[in-house]
């Protein structure tokens, strides 16, 4: 078989990168050829993506697949997810995209439900876990507030959908991105046209819906021109970065929940059919589409966003490597004080620091202030969290979760892997840390025909990537903290 490559932009909420995947008889490479910062821009107070940023760093990845003479079989793009760009009847983009960290929707949700649909109704219409975020919430808000452009929206393209238009000049809806939008009815996987009234708007304002898998279109002339490159192929991977990344999880059975790291926690099962019930409901749990027909029964946690912007405050006064943060947070007591990972203040607080210390304030609890300190609070706190939604997974999954698999770059902190596995008394195995490029780089590769089914795909990464299995060791000893924890526990 010969050697086939295929490039991953992999775009999350914090930075971007261009992955290069290699597959040659059933062995897997990986090498990372670009990285970029994804920043959120403040203008006026509204956050915006810089979506003109983000497409030049493409073309700089592709410039540089030119520069190594690389035969590329295809590209695919995967980012986060509910957050969209707005183009005009002449096919150009209309302004930058919001981001989902904006403040403006925290209310909209409750407006919706007075005013449009109940919280219920709309939770058993599309399965999707109520943040305010959502897509749903965002156009709502836009139409709300009579922002100039939404009338004049001939199409809402979701960022990886809108990228892979920058690149070929065609528009496609990929089903996993457009799943993260609560627009959608999990069942038939298609708009809900009743949904999209209440918006006043119609299927005529999003591109045909596609699976993982399908073709977009090859580069255009000008990416071509800029580029060097042939008109190689655009595919629809899973272009949720979530979705790709669960496609990595190197399961051997079913018997496993996942938990893909990274600037948010998403901890699921995977699910052949949509499950959409009072429970679920109770429980605020999404059914996201997977990338193989399956769905994403799982939910979001606050993850590594926590610790990131707590580092960026440290860092403002000096560098503090990964290494030394965890080295900190290994000295500090253990079980001071505990936060809900999830409560509303930890959103987009204007200090994470100061966030984390009043909520411990007022909860009665130490207050944290050394980097240990805070990181340990964090990581526990998360750990804790992780067992607390995993038992409600346990609840809902028609069979016994034996493992958690952690994949996503949060995977490579074994501390909190450590924490993890006696918080939750089961195994954990962590890796890949590139879960989301190389379920990017297998959806192209399954494209191509030189693999086959998420069976196949797990298993080649098996074969490939080192993995690393922590055992409970201490988890009678974590079980007695649990209760300080939920004791702690409040929404905001
Ligand atoms: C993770 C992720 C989550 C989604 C959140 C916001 O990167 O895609 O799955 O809920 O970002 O889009």
């Amino acid at each position: 078989e010969k050697r086939t490559y295929y490039l991953a932009i992999d775009i999350g909420a914090t930075s971007g990168r261009a992955i290069l995947g290699t597959l040659e008889n059933g062995r897997f490479e990986m090498e990372e050829i670009n990285r970029f910062p994804n920043p959120i821009i403040d203008i006026h107070g509204f956050l915006y993506w810089d979506l003109f940023h983000l497409y030049s760093e493409i073309i700089a990845s592709l410039k540089a697949v030119k520069t190594r003479g690389i035969p590329l079989t295809s590209i695919g793009i995967d980012t986060w997810g509910v957050d969209f760009v707005s183009f005009g009847k002449d096919g150009e983009p209309l302004r930058m995209p919001y981001s989902y960290r904006d403040t403006h929707t925290f209310d909209t949700p409750e407006k919706f439900f007075t005013n449009i649909l109940s919280k219920k109704r709309t939770y058993l219409k599309t399965g999707i876990q109520i943040m305010n975020f959502n897509s749903l919430f965002q156009l709502f808000e836009q139409r709300e507030r009579h922002t100039s452009i939404y009338p004049v929206t001939d199409k809402f393209l979701f960022i990886p959908d809108a990228l892979s238009y920058l690149l070929t000049g065609n528009m496609v809806t990929e089903y996993t991105i457009a799943s993260t939008s609560q627009l959608l009815n999990p069942f038939d996987r298609t708009f809900d046209n009743d949904l999209l009234a209440e918006l006043g708007l119609s299927e005529k304002n999003f591109a045909p819906i596609v699976f993982p898998g399908t073709p977009i279109g090859a580069l255009s002339e000008t990416i071509c021109r800029l580029t060097g490159l042939d008109p190689v192929p655009v595919i629809a991977v899973a272009g949720h970065d979530t979705a790709s990344a669960v496609i990595a999880t190197p399961a051997e059975n079913k018997n496993f929940a996942y938990l893909s790291s990274g600037t948010w926690s998403l901890i699921g099962i995977e699910s052949k059919e949509p499950v959409v019930t009072e429970k679920t409901f109770a429980l605020n749990f999404t059914n996201e589409g997977g990338a193989d027909g399956s769905i994403r029964l799982l939910k979001n946690i606050c993850g590594m966003w926590l610790i990131e912007r707590c580092r960026n405050e440290w860092e403002q006064e000096k560098p503090i490597s990964y290494e030394e943060l965890i080295k900190e947070t290994e000295k500090a007591p253990a079980f001071r004080s505990f936060i809900n990972p999830d409560a509303s203040r930890f959103t987009n607080p204007k200090s994470m620091i100061e966030a984390i210390q009043s909520y411990c304030r007022e909860t009665g609890q130490p207050v944290p202030a050394t980097v240990g300190e805070i990181a340990r609070c964090i990581f526990e706190s998360l750990a804790f969290r992780y067992r607390q939604v995993l038992a409600d997974l346990q609840q809902l999954a028609d069979f016994r979760i034996k493992t958690l698999h952690i994949i996503g770059g949060g995977s490579q902190n074994n501390f909190l892997n450590r924490c993890t596995a006696n918080a939750i008394g089961m195994p954990v195995i962590a890796g890949p840390s590139e879960a989301t490029a190389i379920g990017n780089i297998m959806m192209q590769a399954k494209a191509a025909g030189i693999v086959g089914d998420i069976k196949d795909i797990r298993r080649v990464i098996r074969d490939t990537i080192p993995l690393h299995t922590f055992i409970p060791e201490r988890h009678d000893e974590w079980k007695a903290h649990y209760t300080d924890y939920i004791h702690h526990f409040q929404e905001k």
